[in-house]
């Protein structure tokens, strides 16, 4: 179970709490109740048993909220902007979920705190749900669980879902599969320019935001930026990829971020390609729980016979750890 959650409680209380009935917490979540919400993400989080019961019950909702990814370096300003993107989203009308998802962690760190802080903003709203999720103990990790979060919010009505991740690793590459539009948040001096390069992030950002104007060397990182992204080849029609400056911290450049995120919007729907996106999300998503299932099935024969037997062999040298891997699938399938 998540530590932090800010206005979604984590402990549900009445009925709610610790409740494994699906179709209630399903039509609760529909009706908007921010506990029935709360408690379907943990049953995500924690991979419950009755997590295909919860996916089967928010298939029909599927597809209707945009979501939007945001990642960049710790303390980059991902959660100052995502509170900034909740308040211009609510004055449109939208209800928003946000995820904030600590990937390098399975405890609660001073960043997820922080984000307490950050997003404290919108505790009240009724149309905001904002959630921290830990990938802790979900054998899928991140990219099992955090697509079924965003089914939760959008089955709960959600027209946009922010997911914020901290740029580490394989992380941001999860979130980019995740996500219709993906902002990569760089900020002056951080060096993040050429990091962006290294890690390959150029392919992922639809919308760079280089956040923290205010200080120096804002100018030199959108230069590089935009120098990167000239560098790139791109067919006719193809993206390219936008640059805005931001000083979140005081709300500023913020419409100019969601203008961007409109842009890449319009973009994706006149070429098809949310389509597109969202299809091999969907493939991401089924083979990560078609390994999941995998798993735990070798994991099983890992404490009988079957796969000692092999390893017996494949040690003394009587099979090849070709063969005994096929001759495990077959067993597996059977
Ligand atoms: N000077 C300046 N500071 C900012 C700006 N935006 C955010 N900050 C500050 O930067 C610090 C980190 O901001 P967060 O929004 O928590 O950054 P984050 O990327 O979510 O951080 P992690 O979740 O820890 O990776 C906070 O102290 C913010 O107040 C900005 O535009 N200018
Ligand atoms: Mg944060």
């Amino acid at each position: 179970m998540s530590e932090t959650v800010e206005n979604v409680p984590a402990t549900a209380t009445g009925p709610v709490r610790r409740s494994r009935d699906v179709p209630m917490l399903v039509d609760r979540a529909r009706a908007g109740d921010p506990r029935a919400v709360a408690r379907l993400i943990t049953l995500v989080e924690s991979g419950d048993e009755v997590l295909p019961q919860v996916a089967a019950a928010l298939a029909p909702y599927a597809g209707h909220a945009q979501v939007v990814g945001l990642t960049g370096s710790p303390g980059v300003g991902k959660s100052t902007t995502t509170n900034e993107l909740v308040r211009a989203l609510r004055a449109r009308g939208h209800r928003v979920g946000v995820l904030a998802i600590d990937p390098s962690s399975p405890f609660t760190g001073g960043a997820i705190l922080g984000d307490r802080v950050r997003m404290q903003d919108h505790a009240t709203d009724p149309g905001v749900y904002i959630r921290s999720m830990s990938s802790r103990g979900h054998l899928g990790g991140l990219s099992a669980a955090t697509p079924q979060a965003v089914r939760v919010l959008e089955g709960a009505g959600c027209d946009v879902v922010l997911v914020e991740t901290v740029g580490v690793g394989q992380a941001e590459v999860e979130v980019a599969s995740l996500a219709d539009t993906t902002l990569v948040l760089l900020a002056p001096g951080m060096g993040d320019a050429i990091q962006a390069v290294k890690a390959g992030i150029l392919e992922i950002a639809d919308v760079f935001v280089v956040n923290k104007a205010d200080r120096d060397g804002a100018d030199a990182t959108v230069r590089d930026i935009q120098g990167m992204i000239a560098l790139g080849e791109r067919g006719p029609g193809e993206w390219r990829p936008q640059v805005v400056r931001s000083i979140a911290a005081r709300g500023e450049g913020i419409d100019d971020i969601a203008a961007a995120i409109d842009k890449h919007r319009d973009w994706l729907e006149r070429h098809g390609e949310l389509r597109r996106r969202r299809e091999a999300r969907a493939a991401a998503e089924v083979e990560a729980i078609a390994l999941g299932v995998l798993r735990d099935r070798i994991g099983s024969l890992r404490d009988g016979t079957e796969l000692s037997t092999l390893a017996a062999k494949v040690a003394e040298g009587a099979i090849d750890p070709y063969a005994a891997a096929g001759e495990l699938l077959t067993q597996l399938g059977s």
